[in-house]
């Protein structure tokens, strides 16, 4: 088969010996790369066909030169490849190297010899950092990213970096990574995505790995990080003199130094900034670090575990809140210099502190001074951090929350359910909260309801059931704050059906009894009803 479509690549060769190999005269060839864009350290692709008068053409050499756009001297790629049985023919070469300049390339392919041939060309940028221009425009604008009106959208990976990944110049966009991922290469002092002097960005679903940073900023306020992970970089995200913003719901692990990095200066200080809900693992040196400033911060609901020495490092921070976290397996949970002043380690009773997973305190005592008959799961004596940071009401359990918004009126309040029972049948109507909660039998079960004060009337009440009748003991109790109540029960899992209601008494109940026949359930049903104005 071969040797045929030599013959009649000679015989065609022969024909057109007179003519130029021109498109015009029948001969094309195509020739186009894999990407319109390439990342110092990427491979290119070259492809194409040769084809003459519409047939496949076997067995012909073809010439690629590729060359910086401009430049007259020697190219960057020189390579002869022979078309295959289907015309096509192949190429490839990294772009690496002090000769891969930035900037545009022209590709092209070249068949046939001296003055008898036909050509063809392509182009492609070698790019670095994408920019998004505070004028809105992607720069270049071949980088893998679309826009939506002010949201940003990864279309592909980003990678082989040696320099910032994507730098944010513009304010009030959203950059949506849709699940792809920024690689860099470990050189030194790079950003995977930068903000610098920017207000109200949300960078959310990305991963950054491989950076100096994952994501920085610097003198930015009002930016939200959210849902991203951020794995083998320097610091997960390491934020300079920056304000009101939130670092929410990130997968933060195996970072070098720090999972999260808070740093004001001189006068400048870092405020009012929100972590909540992050998960930090296995980072070098420490979780969460403050340093320098780092003052108002509100740290909640994250998961801290195994950062290799610290959970969190505070070094002349001030006023800090940390609570509702976990704390679980570091060398020191938690490091307060002398410099820091007036950081918190608790919200009070009954809402608690944090679990530190090395408390080695009992719990048979409740109440604010824990000198009242009965647990509560909190701490009889405080987690002592030093002598001027304790957590008072240290948590017997991890922190795991279920939270669950219901909407009245168009505010949205946020209930809270912390249990060791695994929660199932959820559901919840502007109304009531209705789930069922299922434990290993013969074990002790509790559970705390959270709800805001704006959301109930004072008369919520608390009704308890199993096998549809209503248990009287042990009744729950109901304590609050200034913002919330506070619903505490500890209940005995057994092989018994038991269903827990709580309702309004203003509200009939009327036939939501559960029916549950699984081994150990807890059935709980919440009615809530917005106070009369
Ligand atoms: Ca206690």
């Amino acid at each position: 088969m071969l040797k045929a479509f030599a013959i009649v690549v000679i015989l065609l060769l022969a024909y057109t010996s007179a003519v130029a190999y021109s498109q015009s005269s029948g001969w094309l060839i195509t020739v186009q790369t894999d990407k319109p864009y390439y990342y110092v350290g990427d491979k290119v692709y070259i492809s194409g066909r040769l084809t003459y008068n519409g047939y496949h053409v076997a067995s012909v050499d073809v010439s690629i030169v590729v060359r910086l756009s401009g430049s007259t001297g020697l190219p960057y790629h020189l390579n002869t490849t022979t078309t295959d049985l289907d015309g096509m023919y192949y190429d490839s070469f990294p772009l690496a190297g002090a000769l891969a300049i930035l900037g545009e390339y022209i590709v092209n392919a070249t068949a046939g010899v001296a003055d008898t041939r036909c050509t063809n060309q392509t182009s492609f940028q070698l790019i670095n950092t994408i920019y998004i221009r505070a004028d809105g425009k992607v720069d270049p604008a071949e980088a893998p990213i679309s826009r939506n009106g002010e949201v940003y959208s990864l279309t592909g990976n980003i990678s082989g970096h040696s320099n910032d990944g994507i730098v944010v110049e513009r304010n009030n966009i959203i950059l949506d990574g849709a699940g792809f991922t920024v690689n860099g290469t470990y050189s030194p002092n790079l950003n995977g995505i930068s903000l610098t002097s920017v207000d109200n960005v949300t960078v959310r679903n990305i991963s950054v790995r491989f950076f100096s940073r994952g994501i920085c900023e610097n003198l930015c306020h009002s930016c939200h990080i959210v849902e991203t992970n951020l794995s083998s970089d320097g610091y997960g995200i390491y934020f300079q003199q920056s304000h009101f913003n939130t670092i929410g719901g990130n997968i933060i692990t195996k970072n070098s130094y720090a999972g999260i990095y808070l740093e004001g200066s001189d006068n400048n200080n870092i405020n009012d900034n929100e972590l909540k809900f992050n998960t930090i693992l296995s980072n070098g040196i420490g979780g969460i670090r403050l340093v320098g400033f780092s003052n108002g911060n509100i740290i909640v609901d994250n998961t801290l575990v195994n950062n290799t020495h610290y959970g969190i490092y505070i070094d002349g921070s001030n006023q800090n809140s940390i609570f509702h976290d976990n704390f679980v397996n570091h060398t020191t949970q938690a490091f307060v210099d002398t410099f820091s002043q007036n950081n918190v380690w608790d919200d009070g009773y009954p809402s608690g502190g944090n679990y530190w997973s090395n408390y080695a305190g009992a719990d048979v005592k409740s109440g604010p001074n824990q000198n009242l008959t009965g647990s509560d799961n909190i701490g009889d004596t405080a987690y002592t951090i030093n002598s001027k940071n304790k957590d008072n009401y240290p948590l017997m359990n991890a922190w795991n929350p279920t939270e669950t918004n219901i909407t009245i009126n168009g505010t949205q309040y946020s209930i809270k359910i912390i249990t060791n029972a695994t929660i199932t049948q959820f559901d919840s109507t502007p109304n009531n909260l209705n789930f069922t909660m299922t434990g290993t039998g013969g074990t002790k079960g509790y559970l705390l309801i959270i709800v805001p004060k704006g959301l109930n009337s004072t008369d919520l009440k608390v009704y308890i059931k199993r096998n549809g009748i209503e248990l009287t003991t042990p009744p729950p109790t109901i304590s609050d704050n200034s913002t919330h109540y506070f619903i505490y029960c500890e209940l005995s899992f057994s092989t018994l059906q038991i269903t827990v209601f709580f309702v309004v008494p203003v509200t009939p109940l009327g036939t939501l009894a559960a029916t549950i026949s699984m081994i150990s359930i807890l059935g709980v049903y919440v009615k809530l009803r917005k106070r009369k104005l």
